[in-house]
């Protein structure tokens, strides 16, 4: 069942698992290193790919994948992601046994908010009970990527493992201080786990390569349950899956890999952590070069989000005779391009660009607004920004900075309606 088609269409065993399983996603997470990008909004409930959020991949991968019921334990900042949750997902139900339920920390089992990713799992474990499920799938809600979760809980199935985490080959340099790594045997029993190491060990075949956790994990539901009753009551622990649970039952219980493998090729599949502002940026981009590895025109993988009916985007020739144009672009529903022009960027939605405008290389989040005359390179423009007549951004590190935006370490500049109400 290697085919992601075939397990669709024709195994049923999955299908039965999948519908046997509840999906409960972390969304509570803060993304500190996206700066200003999360200063109102969690991570999860970022912008990514001109119309969706980075938590509507988690939660299109579990309807695409069968199941259909699903929490969302949010906690830091969760207002816009609350909103975009429930205007978008709150309705997705055939019937009263397929549900997105939000799960805000609400000390239901004490005083304390959600310590980490375990205890926000515990202090939902009641209504995890009630829906009487075998299986358990806790996911991050922090990254992009299309995954059929069904092959990981086969896989759980078939190892009779105890709990099974989601893993994928990176490069050492790029798990170290950031990634799980996780050391397996031949059948894909994990022998050794480390939370973000300083030094990950490699793959026995290759120095330069390691498996990373993607925070993804499987549980036998009695397990997880016992596992969890047992760490809250540890002084000691932090209460999250990395730092304590993992580490902790892989000395006496059976703990697996499943390897995410791109399932129509041989190739490295896609998955972003949106980690910081040059990765948001870039991620973003690849999405308007002509071939991106991220396939969001799949029908048979389709993406759902919340979207407002907009009218279609609209290209004006203006009265000065300019063209509104894009090229090497995606512009987005409810944008205006008037006598403005547009070169390798992603317009969000509602975003309205005039005359003598141009922008290039850079990503505008819903509802900005560029007035005449302004230039922008390599700019993110956070949503609701109205940037003024005639203003240059990404031209002049120097000059951007003594305004209050910021430059990452690639030199894209970020702009909020924060940082342009203190011009
Ligand atoms: P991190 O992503 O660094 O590492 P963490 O910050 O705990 O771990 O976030 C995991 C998920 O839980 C995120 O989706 C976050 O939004 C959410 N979250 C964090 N704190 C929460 C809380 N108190 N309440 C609710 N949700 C919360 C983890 C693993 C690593 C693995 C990486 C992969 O610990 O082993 O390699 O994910 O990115
Ligand atoms: P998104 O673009 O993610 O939908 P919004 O711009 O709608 O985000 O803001 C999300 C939340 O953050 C809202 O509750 C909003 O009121 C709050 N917010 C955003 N910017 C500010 C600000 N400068 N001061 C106070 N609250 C803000």
């Amino acid at each position: 069942y290697r085919d992601l088609r075939l397990v669709q269409r024709a195994d049923r065993f999955i299908s039965n698992l999948t519908k046997d399983t509840y999906a409960l996603i972390l969304a509570g997470g803060r993304g500190s290193r996206l700066h200003e990008l999360t200063a109102w909004r969690a991570k999860p409930a970022v912008y990514f790919g001109g119309k969706y959020r980075i938590v509507d991949f988690p939660l299109s991968n579990c309807i695409n994948s069968g199941i259909r019921r699903i929490g969302v334990a949010t906690q830091y900042k969760s207002h816009s992601l609350i909103r975009h949750i429930q205007r978008g997902w709150g309705h997705f139900k055939a019937d009263t046994s397929e549900f997105v339920d939000i799960l805000p920390a609400s000390q239901r089992v004490g005083d304390d908010w959600y310590i980490g990713t375990a205890d926000a799992v515990r202090q939902n474990l009641d209504i995890i009970r009630t829906e009487n499920t075998r299986y358990v799938l806790i996911l991050s809600g922090d990254h992009v990527y299309r995954m059929d979760y069904g092959l990981m809980i086969a896989d759980h199935v078939a190892s009779g493992a105890d709990m099974t985490i989601s893993c994928l080959e990176t490069s050492v340099q790029e798990a170290a201080n950031n990634f799980g790594v996780v050391c397996i045997d031949g059948d894909n029993q994990v022998t050794d786990f480390e939370e973000k190491p300083s030094q990950p060990k490699p793959l026995p075949d290759n120095a330069e390569r390691c498996l990373a956790s993607m925070g993804n994990y499987v549980f036998s539901t009695e397990f997880l349950f016992e596992q969890l009753e047992r760490d809250s009551v540890d002084s000691l622990s932090s209460h999250d899956f990395g730092n304590d649970i993992i580490p902790s039952i892989i000395k006496n219980h059976r703990v697996a890999a499943h390897i995410f493998k791109d399932p129509n090729s041989n190739t490295q599949p896609y998955w972003q952590d949106i980690g910081t502002l040059d990765a948001f940026w870039q991620a973003n981009m690849e999405l308007v070069s002509p071939t991106p590895s991220l396939n969001l025109y799949d029908k048979e993988w389709p993406i759902w989000t919340f979207q407002e009916q907009l009218p279609p985007a609209k290209f004006v020739f203006n009265d000065d005779s300019r063209r509104g144009m894009a090229v090497d672009s995606a512009v987005s529903g409810g944008c205006i391009i008037s006598g403005a022009s547009v070169v390798n960027s992603l317009l969000y939605s509602n975003v309205h660009l005039h005359s003598h405008s141009y922008v290039e290389h850079s990503v505008l989040l819903p509802d900005v607004d560029v007035a005449e005359h302004c230039r922008l390179n390599r700019v993110i423009i956070d949503s609701r920004c109205r940037i003024p007549q005639g203003m240059a951004i990404g031209y002049d590190q120097e000059l951007d900075r003594s305004r209050g935006f910021r430059i990452t370490d690639q030199g894209i500049t970020l702009v909020t309606k924060d940082m342009l109400a203190k011009l």
